[in-house]
């Protein structure tokens, strides 16, 4: 008989889809109208979970699957999962650490050219059939140079350093903080983040959301100032997303560049019509090379944690 698998969220590459199904029985729980019901009828065979970083499980979900052996979080975030609750039941949890850093670091970049060079606004200008009805060059202001700009990252772990050698071959210094300096790590650590914020013109988040709710409030965004760009490629959580909003709207900063909310799918409108703010929905990691080598990453946990073996790089056992 197969293993039973819940999986959480749908996997988007056909090939890792294919080798669950092969390997395993697999209970797709999105899939499900009464997911409660599905839960209950089915939760007591659950050898193993798959789940996404931002979703996680819940801890009344953990007790629900008594036979639980493995979870694998097909991300690198783990805020969404209670660790030491996971490890008092001797449950490894795994992430799927480094196999989606470049891309992550790829995008934090693009939507730091994108909010700077206002590109969404230029497309919206060329397709919307403005840029025909008003040719004057001056119908769309200028925007801003990325190149040598200041560059503070906060967080920096696999993904902030892959965005610090990206932003300096892009001419900018680079200045990070986190909870310590980094040894092998060549930037300028500043231990304080408003201190940070002021000597930035561009602020990344790249830091695991754990113990950072709510770090980047009204304080640290008049911090940054009204030159200044913040963007968030992390978790929505880390920012208090009111101050937020209510700093574009004073120009207390130029803009945003957010892959990440608070309340995702839910994005507060007033983010929705700003020249300078550029939105995603949540895809720093949806790429086929990333979601590949996150699903092969998964592959490897549920065999590893199904054989009673530890997984690689669990974080619980
Ligand atoms: C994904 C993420 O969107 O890695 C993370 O923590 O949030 C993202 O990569 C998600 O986990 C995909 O399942």
């Amino acid at each position: 008989m197969k293993p039973n698998i819940l999986q959480l969220n749908p996997i988007l590459v056909p090939a890792i889809n294919d080798q669950l199904n092969t390997l395993y029985t697999m209970h797709r729980l999105f899939e499900q109208e009464d997911k409660a019901a599905y839960l209950k009828q089915h939760g007591g065979v659950i050898r193993g979970v798959i789940t996404g970083g931002h979703t996680g499980i819940s801890n009344d979900m953990i007790t629900a699957l008594p036979a639980l052996q493995v979870i694998a979080v097909n991300g690198v975030g783990t805020d969404a999962v209670d660790l030491a609750f996971a490890k008092a039941r001797g449950i490894p949890v795994t992430a799927t650490f480094g196999a989606l850093t470049e891309d992550v670091a790829d995008l934090a970049i693009g939507l730091i050219l994108s909010a700077c060079r206002q590109i969404c606004a230029g497309h919206q200008f060329v397709t919307s059939g403005n840029w025909q009805r008003n040719p004057n060059p001056g119908a769309l202001p200028l925007s801003r140079r990325f190149s040598g700009k200041r560059v503070g990252i906060v967080g920096m772990g696999k993904v902030g350093r892959a965005i610090a050698q990206r932003a300096a071959a892009f001419d900018c210094p680079v200045a990070y903080t986190d909870l310590r300096q980094i040894d092998e790590v060549p930037h300028r650590f500043v231990p304080d983040l408003l201190q940070l914020a002021r000597d930035s013109d561009i602020l990344v988040l790249a830091a695991a959301a754990d113990k950072a709710q709510g770090i980047i409030n009204a304080a640290v965004l008049d911090a940054l100032g009204k030159d200044g760009y913040l963007i968030n490629i992390a978790r929505g959580k880390l920012v208090v997303e009111s101050d937020l909003v209510e700093a574009l709207q004073r120009g207390a900063i130029a803009g945003a560049g957010l892959d990440v909310f608070v309340d995702e799918p839910n994005v507060p409108e007033a983010l929705f019509n700003h020249d300078r703010v550029v939105l995603q929905a949540h895809r720093a990691s949806a790429t086929v090379e990333s979601r590949t080598a996150m699903g092969e990453m998964v592959l490897a946990s549920l065999a590893a944690g199904l054989a009673g073996q530890r997984p690689e790089g669990s974080l619980t056992t």
